[in-house]
């Protein structure tokens, strides 16, 4: 390889990889020869972090995760390893379309939302910062369901990125442990013994996960279950084919689905055998590894970190128990002392709906010697710190099992963290109040910025310098050229240009017109009622019927932009999808409103996605009920590429305000604390709407059959919900948040002083990247460190 040019080896990897030859190549084709010639650049720097890890002696951060939310690779993978504009130019010169091949790639969807996407942004950001760590996961077959609407209404379909080759991995059949669940356990020599009597093989596939500059690699291993024994040839001989079948079939479903829930926890059989698959996996691939260095078990700690994103990996702290005190003779007590040294928590949600708990029976069947170790873990807790039990109602609690188990539990902004201490936590953070630190979210600017927005990149780097791809703060540097008309013109261009981009995109994939001259108003994410779409086309609607009653008036224009998936069984959430398109049905056909407001809803809202659609945003929505969003990250992004914010008190988007300025960010709404006093106020809803006639027309149009066909009672489920209890307070918060979208209204019409204020979201939003996040985990938390310092950073 070494001196090959990079067309060259693309060109190598069609004729001896493909076995294409290039006068025959498909789309396809190109873009995995492409991808091929891409991760032979990444396997030298992969390989040497390895030996340079290993040499060191270091200690390794272990990252277990239920989800990895990756999107798409090669890209990203290009710009890293800084090979983007010769594959560009070379295909240019090949007479090639480069974006339709980098397009071609399939979303690898293995996550629901914010969480999978978090794990992803830190992985980049471990090997951006040169620390040893390993993100430990499940090899979904198929990733979160596809989105398409059928009038108006979502249906899911199938999703299957796998049926292509996967061309970023590498199968490991070496690195493979048999998982077993359910049977019994007895005593044996003093020790217990476990013998289950279902097993599968769990299978290690590595995907190597390279940082900015390309100097140093991780790996993320994801786990693939396969049957422990391959067919019955017993039963097959005797012409009994399905039944031969049966092992393999039951072991594959374990890695088959993404369970495409993100808050409610359904407590299904088979959703606890993912979680103990894959983290079972882990843990015996993390021993292993240590034992092959270390002799002395008591010295895990110093070596290794494990953290569990949220409680999906929580029968770790019972399992490596297990491993440590059953299967290895340490004496109980250092058995939990050992474990506990290196597990941590993260928490992502206060939602009560979304804490795990498992009935004691399925633990006890499934999982019957964690059942006992959770017990021992419950007792010899509640002897020392009298008052909290991890077991209730014959459930096992999944949050409080983690906390008692973990070094560090961590929240995911200032806000949800305190917040995890006065409620969810409160008497556990009263008798270990060192525990719960906070480690507030952060997104890669690697992939946030330069890779997904290419044109404002180049303004940035143009006035400052590239340094802050590899350090966000620098973007601070920024706020100097905020006094030039000159930078201002092009920072505004560059938005303008993702623009365009976009409303040709809306034209020819979903054959609706916008201006790219009017806001683009954008809420994407997962459709939650805590979230709000509702509020936000509740308001879309008044807007509307504001804009008939006064068609010359001083509008601003809008294109209103919804994009996220709905569980499948969550009802509420797909009414309001269905509301979204009902309304975007409607409006989009008015002539009187024509040129004033649009609304647009792509189907299958994915990372791919809000790539495509970040860059072009002027106003962000993060309008949740204050104290219900645990962080957000789409804040995030959508700030880091200069949009500006309509948003409340809540997650992050408190702290986004703090960096760019009170004067910068479209604040509303109530606080977390008038969140709970409101609630208790008497027909609040109905109070907020009497006080309000734009927000109780916009309530009539919902009864009154004007966005349902004839169908009078078909959004009636929003409107009395609104009306009546109105648990997430959008009639409550109704008239700030319109007044505070007239106030973007207004700022919009002042080019400049729209320009100065995005410019000053770019420029202030650099604490936002996940790396400063990650040397946070890395001193509070894990207490690890590069083995040796990059040159780049
Ligand atoms: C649980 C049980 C069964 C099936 C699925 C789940 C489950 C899956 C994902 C529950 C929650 C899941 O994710 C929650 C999540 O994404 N939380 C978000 O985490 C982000 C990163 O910290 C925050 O920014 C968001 O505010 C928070 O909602």
């Amino acid at each position: 390889m070494g001196d090959q040019t990079l067309k060259d080896a693309i060109l190598s990897h069609l004729k001896y990889s493909l076995g294409k030859d290039a006068d025959h190549a498909t789309i396809y084709d190109w873009r995995v020869a492409l991808s091929l010639a891409t991760r032979d650049r990444i396997v030298d720097p992969w390989f040497q972090s390895t030996r340079a890890t290993y040499r060191a002696g270091a200690k390794r951060v272990y990252y277990l995760s239920m989800e990895f939310l990756i999107g798409r690779l090669l890209e990203d993978a290009m710009v890293n390893t800084g090979i983007l504009d010769e594959a560009k130019a070379a295909f240019d010169g090949m007479g090639l379309p480069f974006d339709k091949i980098i397009h071609d790639e399939p979303d690898a969807a293995l996550g629901n939302g914010g969480l999978g996407r978090l794990a992803a942004c830190f992985l980049e950001s471990l090997s951006t910062l040169g620390i040893p760590a390993y993100g430990y996961g499940i090899r979904y077959e198929h990733g979160l369901f596809r989105q398409r609407f059928d009038h108006g209404r979502q249906v899911e379909e199938p999703e299957d990125w796998l049926t292509q080759e996967h061309v970023w991995e590498f199968e490991r059949p070496e690195a493979a442990f048999e998982i077993g669940f359910a049977g019994e356990t007895f005593e044996n020599g003093g020790r217990t013994v476990w013998r289950p009597n279902e097993s599968v093989m769990a299978q290690a596939f590595d995907t190597p996960v390279i940082g900015w500059k390309g100097e140093w690699a991780n790996t993320l291993r994801l786990w693939g279950a396969l049957p422990t024994k391959v067919l019955d040839l017993g039963l097959f001989n005797r012409g009994d084919y399905a039944g031969a079948a049966e092992p393999e079939a039951l072991a594959r479903t374990i890695s088959r689905v993404l369970y495409p829930d993100d808050t409610t926890d359904e407590g299904k059989a088979l959703r606890l055998k993912q979680e103990y698959f894959f983290t079972a996996a882990s843990l015996r691939d993390i021993l292993r590894r240590f034992e092959s260095e270390h002799s002395d078990l008591r010295d895990l700690p110093k070596k290794v970190a494990i953290q569990m994103n949220d409680t999906h990996p929580a029968i770790a702290g019972p399992e490596l128990v297990r491993l440590l005190h059953d299967e290895r003779g340490l004496p109980f007590a250092d058995a939990m002392m050992v474990a506990r040294g290196c597990l941590n928590y993260t928490n992502h949600t206060l939602l009560p709906e979304a804490l795990e708990r498992w009935s004691e029976g399925l633990m006890g069947h499934l999982l019957p010697r964690h059942m006992r170790l959770i017990e021992m873990i419950n007792e010899s807790h509640s002897q020392q710190y009298p008052g909290v039990t991890i077991i209730e109602h014959d459930q096992v609690k999944m949050g409080e099992l983690s906390f008692v188990m973990a070094s560090k539990v961590n929240g995911v902004s200032a806000l949800h963290t305190e917040l995890m201490k006065e409620t969810v936590f409160k008497d556990l953070n009263g008798l270990h109040p060192e525990r719960i630190v906070n480690q507030t979210n952060g997104v890669t600017p690697r992939r946030w910025l330069k890779t997904c927005n290419p044109g404002l990149a180049g303004v940035v780097t143009q006035a400052i310098g590239d340094g802050w791809v590899g350090d966000a703060e620098k973007l601070v540097e920024l706020e100097p050229h905020i006094a030039d008309s000159g930078f201002l013109e092009r920072f505004t261009a560059a938005k303008r240009a993702n623009k365009e981009t976009l409303s040709n995109w809306f034209g020819t994939e979903l054959g609706v017109k916008v201006d790219p001259s009017a806001m683009f108003d954008v809420q994407i994410k997962r459709i939650h009622e805590y979230k709000r779409q509702h509020l936000n086309i509740l308001e879309t609607i008044a807007l509307w019927q504001e804009m008939r009653d006064n068609p010359n008036g001083d509008w601003t224009p809008r294109v209103v932009v919804f994009g996220g998936k709905a569980a499948p069984g969550y009802h509420f959430a797909k009414d309001i999808i269905y509301l979204i398109n009902s309304v975007a049905r409607v409006v989009n056909a008015d002539p009187i409103t024509s040129k004033l407001l649009k609304i647009v809803y792509p189907p299958n809202y994915n990372v791919t996605l809000a790539e495509r659609l970040i860059p072009a945003t002027d106003l962000s929505e993060q309008i949740s009920t204050a104290g219900k969003e645990a962080s957000g990250t789409g804040n995030m992004k959508f700030a880091l590429n200069g949009a500006m914010t309509v948003g409340t008190l809540d997650g992050a988007n408190v702290e986004i305000r703090e960096h760019v300025g009170a004067e910068n960010f479209f604040l509303f709404g109530m606080t977390a604390q008038e969140v709970w006093a409101r609630r208790e106020v008497e027909d609040h809803a109905g109070q907020a709407i009497a006080a309000d006639p734009k927000l109780a027309r916009a309530l009539d149009s919902l009864r009154n059959g004007t966005f349902a066909d004839g169908d009078h009672d078909r959004f009636r489920g929003i409107a009395d919900n609104v009306s009546g209890p109105d648990y997430f307070l959008v009639a409550s918060d109704f008239s700030d948040y319109w007044r505070a979208s007239r106030e973007a209204d207004a700022a919009f019409r002042d080019p400049a002083r729209w320009a100065r204020m995005t410019a000053l979201n770019t420029a202030r939003s650099g604490w936002f990247s996940s790396d400063r996040t990650i040397r946070g985990y890395a001193s509070e938390i894990w207490d690890a460190l590069p083995p040796k310092p990059l040159r780049s950073i």
